[in-house]
């Protein structure tokens, strides 16, 4: 069913707490926690607790719930103090979507990525 955990799905299992993680912040329906393989100094991964493939599944399915993901994410970055409103220099919020645009984990989730120069390279 839509939104259900799924067993063989790596961040079900992160938010089950069945593989440990770096959580930095967390709600009744989202976890936020550090990137395992950082591509800038600040990386930080927010997901729905429900299970979604992608994020625009997430849309469809639950608008309330990707308007409270993207909420955390910009939470998230006031708290890494990579927002300009906490003194930072902006960041970047990338939601990859299907395997040929580099997703690797088919769980809903949004980079929340800031705290370095370059992070302008592509787009
Ligand atoms: P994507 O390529 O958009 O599907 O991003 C998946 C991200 O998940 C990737 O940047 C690496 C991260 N990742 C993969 N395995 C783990 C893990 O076990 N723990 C954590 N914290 N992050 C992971």
């Amino acid at each position: 069913m839509s939104g259900e955990p799924q067993a063989d799905c790596l961040f079900c299992r992160i938010v089950a707490r069945e593989i440990p993680a770096t959580v930095v912040r967390e709600t009744e329906t989202t976890l936020a926690f550090r990137d395992i393989n950082p591509q800038a100094p600040t990386h930080v991964l927010v997901v729905p607790k429900a299970h979604y493939p992608h994020a625009a599944a997430l849309a469809d399915a639950d608008p309330a719930l990707a308007g409270t993901l993207l909420a955390e994410a910009g939470r998230v970055a006031e708290e890494e103090k990579v927002a300009e409103s906490a003194g930072g220099a902006g960041y970047r919020l990338i939601f990859n979507t299907g395997a040929g645009a580099g997703q690797t984990v088919f769980h809903a989730h949004v980079h929340v990525l800031g705290g370095g120069d370059g992070l302008r390279e592509k787009l």
